[in-house]
């Protein structure tokens, strides 16, 4: 009764929010694959390659210094969960892209992420406005168990593609699936057609 009644709550308040098959929960867990890796801010970097005129580094320092931007969104998990209404603080992918020279080949991107994780996203899902380099939510630092140092947010897919504890940026010309859909997720991961498994 009492599931059934919070449930009704949520339905009420968030409507179309909750996409398909998914039930609102106000904790926000942890999932990934591995450990959560142990990170020396002094020997971080992020890169940015592959398809470009001209590879870049940041140092953490440096990275954060970027113009900063703020994103509210609802976080959609494969695993049945969503997360409605979070603030996350970093930087725009649209604004690092300023920085950034592609080469006209480029069409996707590969997440690379600390021991090895890699998502992929088509570059014109990752120039959406909501897409963010993120280090904080709702006001404080995100923790290392949810991706600090960094993270990417991608709203409108499936929280598998908001890549924790990220290193760098690749683009290419062809689609290189990554960790979780070579292992039977999605390649496209919309949460609102349930484009969960392949
Ligand atoms: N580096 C890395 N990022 C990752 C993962 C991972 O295994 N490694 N798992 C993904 C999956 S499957 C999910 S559901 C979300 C979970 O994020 P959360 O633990 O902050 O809820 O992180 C995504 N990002
Ligand atoms: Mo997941």
């Amino acid at each position: 009764m009492a599931v059934f009644s919070r449930k009704k709550a949520f339905q009420e308040r968030y409507g179309k929010r909750i996409p398909p098959g998914q039930t609102v929960t106000e904790k926000w867990p942890v999932l990934h694959h591995g450990s959560v890796p142990k990170v020396d801010l002094a020997k971080w970097d992020f890169r940015v390659f592959g398809e470009v005129e001209e590879e870049l580094r940041f140092t953490y320092e440096e990275f954060t210094a970027l113009p900063a931007a703020e994103v509210k969104c609802d976080i959609h998990c494969v695993t049945h969960w969503s997360r409605m209404d979070n603030a996350f603080h970093g930087v725009s992918f649209k604004e690092l892209m300023k920085r950034v020279r592609l080469k006209p080949a480029a069409r996707f991107a590969v997440l690379h992420c600390e021991q090895g994780y890699t998502t992929n996203l088509p570059l014109e899902a990752c120039m959406d406005d909501d897409v963010l380099w993120a280090w904080k939510h709702d006001g404080k630092d995100i923790t290392p168990e949810h991706g600090w140092p960094l993270r990417l947010i991608v709203p409108k897919r499936y929280f598998w593609k908001s890549a924790k504890w990220v290193r760098g940026i690749e683009f290419s010309a062809v689609d290189k699936p990554g960790f979780w859909e070579v292992n039977g997720y999605h390649n496209n991961a919309d949460p609102f057609t349930e484009e969960r498994y392949s």
